[in-house]
């Protein structure tokens, strides 16, 4: 029995649906917009062991919401079922009515939920939604861990600016490459997929113009049936030196490219580029270093909706994000090749990394170690 209408403690299954909801929820992050990925699983017990009868994921672009596609695959069975939702259900009219009302519509008993959503529109009334209707809550289940699918839509509410994620490879001996020697393969091809899954979980990917100009770069995501998860790119070029001849130029109008540059840039470049489908984030540069002002940009990005920014190079750009404490997550990959002395250090090694910041997890893909930090106070 549960009591409805009411705030009710945790069962012993709660945890095992909400794991399964969060990685379900994985699904769709960096491809819903401003929208957070929320999943929902409808659980129902007929007296022979809990079932799923319904499940769904915020939809591509943000619209419908996890709840719709959940209580339309259950149907009728939805009536006395749990819902697990690694979000609190909201309470606001959008497109269409809150979802905490479709889920006392349907007839849900009790509802199970993760992460609190801080969008002053919900931000406790989701809850208070449904125990009006009568359904019984328990809160933050396994809350840290679904906070960590909606990092970017977190800190853009909390901070006004997108998450960030810094990604460096290093080679054995701590390098990132040589100076002006072009690329330098240090990782292998298991730890290559995996950052094309983590670029496909961001909305958008930057690089300096330094790192542009000498691999002329596609930054897309290449996994097999993934080509339409590639987030935005954004090149920092404050002095506009990416041609229109360039791979990110040239497809631009297949994938979302952003400049960011001061306003004094070359104005024929300027239409040149605009001309291929390449739009501008305007830039400030910081007082003292001369360089592009990161707060300012940071919060002009979050402006346009970009929640979540993955940083994938190079050295200065980097130096410059960890300088600013601009950093929310690091993942740091070391590949077995050895540069040697003539090779250019990272700004942060693993070592200092792990003295520094919290490591979340550590994987071992082919020949490569792959370390992820938060870098939280
Ligand atoms: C849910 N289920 O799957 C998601 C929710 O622009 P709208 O109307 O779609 O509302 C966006 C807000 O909806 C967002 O800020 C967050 O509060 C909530 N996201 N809520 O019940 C979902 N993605
Ligand atoms: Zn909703």
């Amino acid at each position: 029995t549960v009591e409805r209408g009411a705030f009710s403690p945790e069962r012993p299954e709660d945890r095992r649906f909400m794991a399964a909801a969060i990685r379900y929820a994985m699904r769709n992050v960096g491809r819903t917009g401003t929208n957070p990925s929320v999943a929902t699983l409808i659980v129902r017990d007929d007296g022979d062991g809990p079932r799923i009868v319904g499940h769904g994921v915020t939809a591509l672009g943000g619209r419908p919401h996890a709840e719709a596609g959940a209580l339309a695959e259950a149907g009728d069975l939805a009536r006395g079922a749990t819902a697990y939702v690694t979000l609190e259900p909201c309470a606001h009219h959008g497109r269409t009515p809150p979802c905490a009302e479709a889920l006392v519509r349907a007839g849900i008993a009790r509802v199970v939920s993760a992460a609190a959503d801080p969008d002053p529109r919900v931000d406790g009334k989701g809850h208070g939604m449904l125990m009006d209707g009568g359904v019984a809550v328990t809160r933050q289940v396994m809350a840290a861990e679904a906070a960590r699918t909606i990092e970017g839509y977190l800190t853009r509410h909390r901070c006004g600016r997108p998450g960030v994620t810094l990604k460096m490879a290093l080679s054995r001996d701590g390098r990132i490459g040589v100076r002006g020697g072009g690329q330098v393969k240090i990782t292998g091809p298991v730890s290559d997929a995996q950052t094309h899954l983590v670029r496909a979980r961001h909305d958008a990917i930057m690089v300096g113009a330094g790192t542009a100009l000498e691999d002329d770069p596609r930054l897309d995501c290449r996994l097999p049936g993934m080509a339409d998860r590639s987030p935005a790119r954004i090149i920092l070029d404050p002095n506009l030196r990416i041609s229109p001849e360039m791979t990110v130029a040239r497809t631009a109008r297949d994938v979302s490219t952003m400049i960011a540059t001061f306003e004094t840039s070359d104005p024929a470049r300027r239409a040149a580029l605009a001309a291929a489908g390449v739009s501008f984030v305007a830039c400030v540069a910081d007082p003292e270093t001369g360089r592009v002002a990161l707060p300012e940009l940071l919060e002009d990005l979050a402006a346009t909706g970009i929640t979540s920014i993955l940083v994938e190079g190079g050295a200065m750009i980097a130096e410059s994000f960890l300088d600013a404490g601009l950093v929310d997550r690091l993942i740091l990959v070391r590949g077995a090749v050895e540069i040697g002395d003539e090779g250019l250090l990272a700004p942060i090694d693993v070592d200092s990394a792990r003295q520094r910041y919290r490591l979340l997890r550590q994987d071992v893909f082919g020949a490569d170690c792959w370390f992820d930090f938060a870098c939280e106070a």
